[in-house]
């Protein structure tokens, strides 16, 4: 299936629902889940050190390398099926990556806080290319400046198998977030396709 356009102002954001068939995304979560080398990491929240909500992986070229919240993080090497995947979505997206970052939410209890992926290693309208596993979570988008109201906070539900890009001025003038969810839920794994430059 395509991809579609989800139309919002100020933003280009497209999902494809079926990217994958349920089958390969299921043999997917099952590789990834037990073979990636899962970190869970510390973030600052208000000066205290907290372990981030979720587990983390990041892959890519050697030159890859990143600053994400902070953390100086060097790219672990690409899988084969890292490697395959990246090109599926380079084909779909009609771009090129360096780059992945894995986040695994092991319940409804595991979240991502609100945020652009505004980091300057990723450049001034960065195309990000997310591919969702497993449980269905939902996916939320709101303006970035509220004092100007351009649109409504908007929600997506993310199925396993989902492609979701986000390109052109959106990570300016939209934030995006993964809340919690008092539903019991299953597993998901989120990729994030990028392209970093290096220092
Ligand atoms: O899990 C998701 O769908 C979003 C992940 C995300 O926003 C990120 O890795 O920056
Ligand atoms: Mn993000």
């Amino acid at each position: 299936m395509p991809l579609q356009l989800i139309p919002l102002p100020q933003a280009e954001v497209l999902l494809d629902s079926k990217f994958l068939s349920p089958e390969a995304a299921d043999a997917l979560l099952t590789e990834l889940t037990t073979t990636i080398p899962w970190r869970h990491e510390p973030i600052k929240l208000f000066g205290k050190e907290v372990l981030q909500p979720r587990l983390t992986a990041w892959h890519g070229d050697p030159t890859a390398r990143y600053a994400y919240s902070g953390l100086a993080l060097d790219p672990q090497p690409w899988t084969p099926a890292l490697q395959q995947l990246r090109q599926q979505v380079e084909a779909a997206a009609q771009t090129r990556f360096n780059s992945v970052l894995l986040n695994l939410y092991r319940h409804g209890q595991d979240s991502m806080g609100w945020h652009a992926d505004d980091e300057p290693e990723l450049g001034m309208a960065p195309v990000i290319a997310s591919v969702s596993l497993g449980a269905t979570r939902r996916f939320r988008l709101r303006p970035r400046h509220p004092e100007v109201v351009v649109h409504a906070p908007v929600s997506l539900d993310l199925p396993t198998g989902s492609l979701l890009l986000m390109r052109g001025t959106t990570q300016q003038h939209w934030l995006h977030a993964v809340p919690k969810t008092a539903r019991p839920t299953e597993p998901r794994l989120n990729l994030t396709f990028r392209w970093v430059t290096g220092q």
